[in-house]
């Protein structure tokens, strides 16, 4: 889990293999996107912290909820290649070729947020489909114990100071154009049939702790 990792930040392994979705997702495109694309956001945010040391014992998530008061040029440089690395590794983390199901805890707030997981399903779908432009979909923990679906523009991140993410879906064209063209239902039916829900279920493990100890 990298957002509880600091300066200087690392570009963390595929956790599986390139073609591991192939021909779902092809082995091309999960190479590209993660070897070069998430690569170049991680390289991209060690050169800007860089001169700020007393910046490189913030985690990642710290970093992302409070980037916003830090001054130019560093606040675009972060808000881009801090949320590129962030929202990178949530979604590369967030999948799995192996068969997974969430823990009773997080099962038991999707039905208590949503009604069931196909009901969760569907409103997710939804916003994917909706999404103008690049952008991301989120499954994200609230403060009370609820959880919610968000989706942002580009690499921004999701209101962080009230929200932790569960799961991140990245809905910009080079995360699905090879295999599926402009057919975003067919890549969220990809995503959703494999969602790392052990790595869900770790997140909203993580989101409890730091929400609990603010
Ligand atoms: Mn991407």
């Amino acid at each position: 889990m990298m957002l509880n990792e600091h300066y200087p930040f690392r570009l963390p392994p595929l956790p599986y293999a390139y073609d591991a979705f192939d021909p779902m997702i092809d082995g091309v495109t999960m190479k590209e996107h993660h070897d070069v694309l998430f690569r170049n956001y991680v390289n991209n945010l060690n050169r800007a912290l860089a001169p700020y040391p007393i910046y490189h014992d913030w985690n990642l998530l710290t970093l992302m909820r409070y980037y916003e008061d830090f001054d130019e040029p560093l606040r675009t440089q972060i808000e881009r290649n801090g949320g590129g690395t962030m929202n990178h590794s949530l979604y590369f983390e967030g999948i799995t070729p192996q068969k997974t199901a969430p823990n009773e805890e997080l099962q038991g707030m999707i039905n208590k947020s949503f009604g069931s997981m196909e009901a969760m399903r569907v409103l997710m779908k939804e916003q994917a489909q909706s999404i103008y432009g690049s952008g991301y979909v989120w499954l994200m923990r609230d403060g009370i114990g609820g959880l919610r679906i968000v989706s942002t523009a580009n690499q921004s991140s999701p209101p962080l100071e009230i929200l932790t993410p569960i799961l991140a879906l990245d809905m910009w064209e080079h995360a699905y154009y090879i295999p599926h063209q402009s057919r975003k239902g067919d890549y969220f039916d990809v995503w959703f049939n494999n969602i790392d829900w052990n790595e869900a279920s770790a997140l909203n493990d993580f989101a409890k702790s730091v929400q609990t100890h603010r």
